[in-house]
């Protein structure tokens, strides 16, 4: 069964029976850097075992070019395991479905709803405005008093993602975003973790403390979901359609999906409640961890923070050279430094293939190191060093990356499915943010630290700050 040294496979690490090479990865809770650090030993693209699955890991951009874009059919599997097909019945949603026709359907009706609700339309820049502007209200009420910005910044992105798949929002305080709050955490801290029970899905029939909280947390969210659904379902009449649960209800409804689709495929009810729940998960704990980390490299780089000092912009900023200098060069650099998703989501080669020089059986977990792209020395001067002025080009006024090894949202045909709109928002809501406050770290306390936990997504520690509304806008100046 296991042929870790096959004609032209990639070198491996060494495994043991059963366990794989869990032994060199074990005890290693940040296994992005682990794997990174690993290259040293193995080169830029090696192999090892997660139990009987054999893995590959891609850690240069050239490698990492070729899964996704030069070989993107190829490579568009997803693994199952335990705990993503808990969380998507079975890979019922778009993130942990496997490639096929109806995962394709799926992601062409997001994207459809999607755009007609938001991207590029003025809905979706009111929307976020909207938000951003409570948030300011919020931080300003708050004003010199050392705050947890995390649960606010959460709302205002969860109210985005709300507008677009249920047409509500939720107020400060209440008891259904407190839900939502706990239920998230929790399940981000669980799934995916390549847990025992994702690496020996026999150990399920043991009790199991991660397990039992996913399951807890993934019946609130599915509560949750089920009235969403319920409500929507009473309410709708088949015209007017106002997020995307109406959407996806009406092309249930239309024809369309049946002459879509081949015969014997149908698009369920569990397929529409977990579509959402992709899009919902995903709208909210992207955007709100990429904020964080924004937040927390202005504390550590004071210097590069308010290129504005004293000017006051009613509304929306417009000058471009004052929107790259507020909003959009920090972006793409907290993007890299911090990628919110470091191994990507794990891809499978659907039929024998190869990356550069080496042959890739059918069936192969791929794993693209993200981390280690964006913080390839070849590529980046002081890759650790957070250095927004390396997007903009040399006249300051337009964004760029400076080198190919930048994939953020992935590419190809697994890409991100809410890249535009996540760009929108963390354009808006730092613009928003920092030309009105300037952000420091409390007296008392040591600048937070940098370090990521690893998970699902890349989540930061908790931390502290002051926001100072800047002079030009204080009552009555
Ligand atoms: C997939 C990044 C925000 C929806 C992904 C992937 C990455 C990513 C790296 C995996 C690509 C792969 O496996 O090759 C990000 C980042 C975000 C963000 C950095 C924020 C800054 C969002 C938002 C939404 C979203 C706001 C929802 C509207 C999805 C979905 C997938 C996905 C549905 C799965 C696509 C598939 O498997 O076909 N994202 N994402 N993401 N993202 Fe995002
Ligand atoms: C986040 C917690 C939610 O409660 C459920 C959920 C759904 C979709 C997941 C998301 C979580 C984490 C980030 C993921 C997203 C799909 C695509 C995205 C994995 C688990 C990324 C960054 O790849």
């Amino acid at each position: 069964r296991r042929d870790p040294a096959g004609p032209g496979r990639p070198r491996s690490l060494p495994a043991l029976p059963l366990v794989g090479s869990l032994l060199q990865l074990a005890g290693h809770p940040q296994l992005h850097l682990r794997l990174w650090r690993l290259q040293g030993r193995y080169g830029s693209l090696y192999a090892l075992w997660m139990g009987s699955h054999y893995v590959v890991v891609v850690n240069s951009y050239r490698h990492a070019r070729e899964v996704l874009l030069k070989k993107g059919k190829a490579f568009a599997g997803r693994p199952r395991t335990v705990t993503t097909d808990l969380l998507s019945r079975g890979g019922k949603d778009i993130a942990f479905a496997s490639y096929g026709p109806l995962w394709k359907f799926q992601r062409k009706l997001v994207h459809a709803a999607l755009s007609m609700f938001g991207e590029g339309s003025l809905t979706l820049e009111r929307i976020i405005s909207r938000e951003a502007a409570s948030l300011c209200e919020t931080l300003s009420a708050a004003q010199d008093m050392a705050l947890d910005m995390g649960p606010e910044l959460t709302r205002a992105v969860t109210n985005v993602v709300c507008s677009l798949c249920f047409n509500s929002s939720y107020r400060r305080g209440d008891p259904e975003f407190e839900a939502m709050l706990e239920y998230s955490q929790g399940i981000v801290d669980t799934v995916a973790k390549e847990s025992l029970v994702d690496i020996f899905p026999w150990l399920q029939i043991f009790p199991n403390k991660d397990l039992a909280l996913l399951k807890r947390c993934l019946k609130v969210r599915d509560q949750l979901l089920q009235q969403k659904f319920t409500e929507h379902k009473e309410a709708f009449c088949g015209d007017a359609v106002k997020d995307l649960m109406d959407a996806l209800l009406q092309v249930r409804l239309s024809a369309e999906s049946s002459s879509a689709l081949a015969p014997g495929l149908e698009l369920t009810d569990d397929h529409l409640l977990m579509t959402v729940g992709d899009i919902f998960g995903a709208g909210v704990e992207t955007t709100t961890t990429v904020l964080k980390w924004a937040v927390l490299y202005l504390l550590h780089y004071p210097e590069v923070g308010p290129y504005t000092q004293g000017s006051r912009i009613p509304g929306l900023p417009s000058q471009p050279c004052l929107l790259s200098q507020i909003g959009l060069v920090r972006h793409p650099e907290v993007l890299r430094i911090r990628p919110v998703s470091p191994l990507l989501i794990p891809h499978v080669s659907l039929a024998d293939t190869s990356i550069g020089e080496y042959s890739i059986p059918k069936g192969a977990r791929v794993v693209i190191n993200l981390w280690s792209v964006h913080h390839d020395e070849k590529e980046w001067d002081k890759p650790e060093e957070f250095n927004p002025g390396r997007f903009l080009d040399e006249q300051g006024q337009h964004i760029h990356s400076p080198s190919p090894s930048y994939l953020p949202f992935g590419a190809g045909i697994r890409v991100c499915l809410g890249k535009v709109l996540a760009k929108m928002e963390l354009f808006l809501f730092l613009a928003w943010v920092l030309q009105r406050f300037t952000l420091e770290c409390p007296q008392d306390q040591p600048l937070p630290s940098l370090e990521g936990k690893f998970g699902v997504v890349l989540q930061v520690q908790k931390f502290r700050v002051k926001a100072r509304l800047r002079d030009a806008w204080r009552v009555g100046s």
